[in-house]
């Protein structure tokens, strides 16, 4: 039998990435958003401390994005995105390439993070296929990366609970070792001393699998959703020397670190090092319409460019490849950044926030506190026998409070948009001190 039809019926809606049964007891809603704030059903404020889902970098309901999308949608709804174009796609395509690092000049969009990592990996393959070089085959990731939810995603990804019941994967897949190392790094202000020398184990799994055969690795600049996991200091630089020496394309996946998250444009502005395909998704758009992009440096790009010109040159894109109303939005999104500063707000922030996150040092089951940029993160320790119980806890109770964090394992993660003022920073954190002093 159909459940009768309503707003009050939560059966049909399979909710992603969440306890619905739970959910579903005591649903929280969301009916309304402005700048750093959600208003819930029930009329309450809630101060959005995760950017969305670390998206909305220049906070909610926003003119400029708002306005762009309104006279998009009135002008070129939608245009085929294969062997036509529209103009908006192009100009958003010429502007990205001036923000992002030397020499990544060219862009393919998609529609997520997912698919720009599904994007990336496959460009890599193919590039070394067109150069000559085919077997170049193998994908390497990382212990605890998040690369969204597609096969190769969940294949080079290496949180345990998001694979497991997926079968075999893609096959050639191998893993870097995590980075996080609480024992020597516990209550590191930005990036740890120690262990840079995990990267030498990628000198270790090429050297099992033969270099010939490697095409590429892809790592998080920043580990986000898996709880805030900072590189180590040179660690990124050693990965891009070792894929260097050995022919192998470097992928940055920024879907968090891009647009400005880290105080810069992108991660590998942060870092100093400049990889060969970068990934992003959320920030582009300020979530407000779905859109990734994956930027390729011009020997990738320009490597596919040879055979007869009436042929496509690569066999891959969405129907919704860079969408007239998602272009819309990217370069609403982009003027906003711009007249505001936003892609370098947070290293004005950064010192601010810092203080102010370690400051909860000591509080009850506190055992880690981690910032860079605007991002941080507060481990805490488990219940025994029931992990992530106690974060999970401390979500909802801060919920009550109105303060939005996320929780992952248990972890407390949090990346504000890119607007906040001192005094919300300050809220942000007496209300996690009375949160964190509440918990069993
Ligand atoms: N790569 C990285 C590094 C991500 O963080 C994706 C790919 C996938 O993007 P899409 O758009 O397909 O979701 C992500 C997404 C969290 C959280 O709370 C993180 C993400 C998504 C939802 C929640 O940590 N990251
Ligand atoms: N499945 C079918 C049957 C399709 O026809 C298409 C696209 O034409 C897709 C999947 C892929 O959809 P998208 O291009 O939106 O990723």
């Amino acid at each position: 039998m159909n459940a009768p039809v309503g707003t009050n019926n939560l059966d049909a809606f399979w909710m992603p990435f969440t306890a619905n049964r739970q959910f579903k007891k005591a649903p929280r809603m969301f009916v309304a958003a402005d700048r750093m704030h959600y208003t819930t059903a029930e009329g309450n404020k809630v101060l959005d401390a995760t950017a969305g889902l670390w998206c909305v970098n220049a906070g909610h309901n926003r003119p400029k994005i708002v306005e762009a999308i309104r006279q998009q949608a009135g002008e070129l709804d939608y245009a085929p995105a294969f062997q036509m174009g529209h103009p908006k796609a192009f100009e958003l395509a010429s502007k990205l390439v001036q923000l992002t690092p030397p020499g990544l000049d060219h862009v393919m969009f998609t529609n997520s993070g997912s698919e720009s990592v599904e994007t990336a990996l496959k460009t890599a393959l193919a590039y070394h296929r067109v150069k000559g070089d085919g077997s170049r085959f193998r994908l390497i990731g990382r212990e605890r990366g998040y690369h969204g939810v597609n096969f190769g995603g969940i294949s080079v990804g290496g949180i345990v609970a998001n694979r497991k019941m997926f079968g075999t994967l893609l096959t050639g897949v191998d893993h870097l070792p995590h980075t996080h190392d609480l024992e020597r790094n516990a209550f590191t202000r930005l990036q740890p001393e120690h262990g840079a020398e995990r990267a030498d184990e990628l000198e270790r799994i090429i050297t099992l699998h033969d270099p010939s055969t490697i095409a590429a690795v892809i790592v998080e600049p920043v580990a986000g959703s898996t709880g805030v996991l900072l590189p180590p200091k040179g660690y990124l630089q050693k990965l891009r020397d070792i894929c260097d020496k050995h022919g192998i394309l470097l992928i940055f996946d920024e879907v968090i670190t891009g647009f400005g998250r880290l105080g810069t444009p992108f991660g590998a502005d942060y870092f100093g090092v400049t990889p060969d395909i970068i990934v992003t998704a959320k920030g582009l758009t300020n979530g407000v319409i779905p859109m990734g992009a994956v930027f390729v440096k011009s020997e990738i790009h320009d490597a596919f460019m040879h055979g007869p010109e009436h042929m496509i040159e690569f066999f891959h894109g969405y129907t919704y490849s860079g969408n007239p109303m998602a272009s819309a939005a990217a370069l609403g999104t982009l003027e906003t950044y711009q007249e505001e500063g936003l892609l370098t707000r947070g290293a004005e922030l950064a010192s601010y926030w810092e203080e102010a996150l370690h400051s909860l040092k000591g509080l009850p089951h506190v055992i880690d506190i981690r910032n860079i940029g605007l991002i941080g993160a507060i481990e805490l320790d488990p219940i025994a026998g029931e992990p992530t119980r106690r974060a999970f806890s401390a979500f909802l109770d801060a919920y009550n409070k109105g303060l939005l964090i996320r929780t992952t394992g248990d972890i407390i993660a949090m990346s504000p948009p890119l607007i906040i003022e001192k005094g919300e920073i300050d809220f942000i954190i007496e209300t996690l001190g009375s949160v964190l002093k509440s918990l069993d």
